[in-house]
């Protein structure tokens, strides 16, 4: 799976073009699942671009609440409406930046699976957390709280993101070594959880500075699903890292 997390870029005419581009080149890809998650306000745009081909849309949060009082916030039921399939949940930018606990990653993750769609749960240390030899208990207590309560058959229509906070956007890229240890652990902790014939079957998703030069490394990786990819998915890229990918 190679994703493409847009985050706050693109307005609706630029999305539109982007997505165009998209179709062109890598609309018909059967060998993986192709999605982009872009702002909220692009997704109708892209959706409809995207209609007949085989690239996925995604959103980047939503409210675990079906409707109500919640000003500036986006639910389920409204991106269900859209045909979206993905839904980012806790990734570190809503963690650090919009101080979203591990409680309410977990509301959402469940709202997300109860509405039919899949969640990516982003999962990841910072720096001083790895610095002090905690990347493992990290790891675990956000996936162990991520998923409190779900079902095996709700597990493996999860996907994981493992995305070291301190090579999210910075240009440092995790080694290949720091990676697969870390996504080893994450695979082996699914399968103490829920067993491993489930384990194997989640998908598991590297981010953070994917770029064409070192993503070849990467998906080569035991334990590595596929990338999450935010700035190299903004341009043209992000159709090299899916041929990379392939
Ligand atoms: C991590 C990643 C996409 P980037 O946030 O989720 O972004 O590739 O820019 O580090």
């Amino acid at each position: 799976m190679v994703a493409g997390n847009w985050k706050m870029n693109k307005s609706p005419t630029e999305a539109k073009l982007f997505a165009g581009l998209l179709a062109s080149k890598i609309g018909k890809e059967t060998v993986m699942d192709i999605v982009v998650f872009p702002p909220a306000i692009d997704i109708p745009f892209v959706v409809d671009v995207l209609k007949d081909t085989n690239i996925g849309v995604g959103v980047q949060n939503v409210h675990p609440k079906e409707k109500g009082a919640f000003t500036g916030e986006t639910s389920l039921l409204m991106v269900k409406d859209l045909s979206v399939e993905y839904v980012l949940v806790g990734h570190s930018e809503r963690r650090h930046i919009f101080g979203e606990s591990d409680e309410f990653i977990n509301e959402k993750v469940k709202a997300v699976l109860s509405a039919g769609l899949r969640p990516v749960l982003c999962v990841g240390e910072t720096l001083e957390e790895r610095e002090k030899g905690l990347t493992k208990n990290v790891l675990e207590r956000q996936i162990r709280l991520g998923l409190f309560g779900l079902e095996k058959e709700d597990v493996v229509n999860t996907v994981i993101a493992y995305e070291p906070v301190w090579a999210i956007g910075t240009g440092v890229v995790a080694t290949p070594e720091q990676a697969e240890e870390a996504m080893a652990f994450i695979r082996s902790l699914l399968g103490e959880l829920y067993g491993m014939e489930t384990a194997e079957n989640v998908r598991i998703l590297y981010g953070g500075s994917i770029k064409p030069e070192n993503f070849d490394a990467l998906i080569r990786l035991k334990n590595v699903d596929g990338g999450l990819v935010g700035g190299a998915s903004l341009k043209e890229s992000f159709i090299e890292l899916v041929e990379i990918a392939k």
